[in-house]
C-alpha cells in the first residue's frame, strides 16, 4: 500500500512520541491511591464555605482527575475503600483497610500506597497502620482541612505532595507518615492539634521533615518500631479486642469507668490530667476493673510530653500500665493491637515503651 511522505513522517513522529510517553510512564513510581473519604472529598455550597461543607461526597477517580500534575510525579491509579467521614470509621474498617494496604504493599507493581482519609481520626488510621503493615514502601496518608470546593483550598497540594512522598526511594522505611501544609509527619507521632486550620497538625517530637514541590527534606526519623520492625502483623489479625476511654477532670465521677468496666472492654484507658492522674475517689473503681481482669493504662489529657510511671500513681502496686507518650486515642489504638498478643501487664509495658 502507498503510502505519502508526510503520512510516513507523520507516523514515525507519532511512533517517536509514542515511545517517549511510555519510557516516561516506564521512569515514573507506581502509586495506588486508597481513598476512605474525609474533608478531602468534600464539598461545600460555595467557595467561601471553608468549614461549612459535606464530607466524603467526592470520589477517587474525581480526586486524581482533578490533579492532571499527579502524572508528572509517578503512574496513579485509585480504589474507593470507603466514603466516609472518618470520625464514623469503625475497628472493621480499620482492618479492611489495612488489609488492603498490605495486600497492596506485597504487590512487585507498587512503589507507594496514598490513603486520602478525613482529618478528625486520621492519625488514629496512621499509627494503626505504621504497627501492623509490614512493608518498607511508603505508605502516606493525606486529608486536608477545607474542601476542594473552597477558596485556598489545602487538598490538592497536599495530595499531590503525598503521592510525590510515596512515590520517593528516601521516604521508604520511615513508617507510615501523613503529608499536609507541606509537611511530612510520622504516622506514630502526628495529632490533629487545632480544629480549623490548615496547619492544623503537629507532632510533639517534631516533624520528619517537608516536601517541597515535589522534593522531600528530610530531618529526622522515627526511634520507635514499626512496620517491618513490628511484631504485629494485620495479616495475622482477624479481630480487634474492644477498649474504650474514660477521662480525668475536677469533679469526675466514677460512672463512666464503672460502666465500661462491665461492658465486655478487655482495656480501660484513663485520660488523666497532669501526669495521667487519677482522683483518689475513683482509684477503687479502676481497682475493680483490674481485679476483673480488664488492662488499666493510664494516659494523660495533657497534649505534649509522657507519663511517668510510678511517679503519684504506685502503678506496681495497681498492676497498671503507663501509655508513655500517648495520648489516649493513641493509646487506645496500641492497646487493642497489643492485646491480640498479651494482656500480661509486664509485656504491655515493654510495648508501650517500645511501639
Ligand atoms: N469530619 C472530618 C473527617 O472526616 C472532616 C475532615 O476534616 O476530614 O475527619
Amino acid at each position: 500500500m502507498y503510502l505519502s511522505p508526510r503520512f510516513r513522517a507523520f507516523a514515525a513522529g507519532a511512533a517517536l512520541l509514542a515511545a517517549g510517553a511510555l519510557a516516561h510512564a516506564q521512569s515514573l513510581p507506581n502509586v495506588v491511591i486508597l481513598a476512605t473519604g474525609g474533608t478531602i472529598a468534600g464539598a461545600g455550597a460555595s467557595a467561601v464555605n471553608s468549614a461549612t461543607y459535606a464530607a466524603a461526597k467526592v470520589g477517587v477517580e474525581k480526586l486524581i482527575a482533578g490533579l492532571p500534575e499527579l502524572s508528572k510525579v509517578a503512574n496513579v491509579r485509585g480504589e474507593q475503600v470507603f466514603q466516609v467521614a472518618s470520625e464514623s470509621l469503625t475497628n472493621d474498617n480499620l482492618l479492611t483497610l489495612a488489609k488492603r494496604v498490605s495486600a497492596l504493599a506485597k504487590q512487585p507493581d507498587v512503589d507507594g500506597i496514598v490513603i486520602t482519609h478525613g482529618t478528625d481520626t486520621v492519625e488514629e488510621t496512621a499509627y494503626f497502620l505504621t504497627l501492623t503493615v509490614h512493608t518498607n514502601k511508603p505508605i502516606v496518608m493525606v486529608a486536608s482541612m477545607r474542601p476542594g470546593t473552597a477558596l485556598s483550598a489545602d487538598g490538592a497540594l497536599n495530595l499531590y505532595d503525598a503521592v510525590s512522598v510515596a512515590g520517593s526511594k528516601d521516604a521508604m522505611g520511615k513508617g507510615v507518615l501523613l503529608t499536609m501544609n507541606d509537611s511530612i509527619e510520622s504516622g506514630r507521632d502526628v495529632t490533629k492539634n487545632f480544629n480549623i486550620k490548615p496547619s492544623a497538625f503537629v507532632s510533639q517530637w517534631g516533624s520528619l521533615g517537608m516536601v517541597v514541590e515535589g522534593k522531600n527534606y528530610w530531618f529526622r526519623a522515627p526511634v520507635k518500631r514499626h512496620t517491618m520492625n513490628s511484631e504485629f502483623d494485620i495479616d495475622k489479625i482477624t479481630a480487634l479486642p474492644p477498649v474504650e476511654i474514660a477521662m480525668g477532670y475536677e469533679g469526675v465521677a466514677s460512672t463512666a469507668i464503672d460502666a465500661l468496666g462491665k461492658s465486655g472492654i478487655k482495656a480501660l484507658i484513663h485520660g488523666g490530667p497532669g501526669n495521667g492522674s487519677v482522683a483518689d475517689r475513683i482509684v477503687p473503681s479502676l481497682q475493680k476493673v483490674r481485679a476483673d481482669g480488664i488492662v488499666v493504662i493510664r494516659s494523660s489529657r495533657v497534649p505534649d510530653g509522657f507519663v511517668i510511671r510510678n511517679a503519684e500513681q504506685p502503678d506496681d502496686k495497681y498492676d497498671w500500665v503507663v501509655a508513655h507518650d500517648l495520648r489516649p486515642q493513641k493509646a487506645r489504638i496500641l492497646a487493642m493491637v497489643a492485646l491480640t498478643k498479651t494482656n500480661d501487664t509486664k509485656e504491655l509495658q515493654r510495648i508501650f515503651w517500645e511501639y
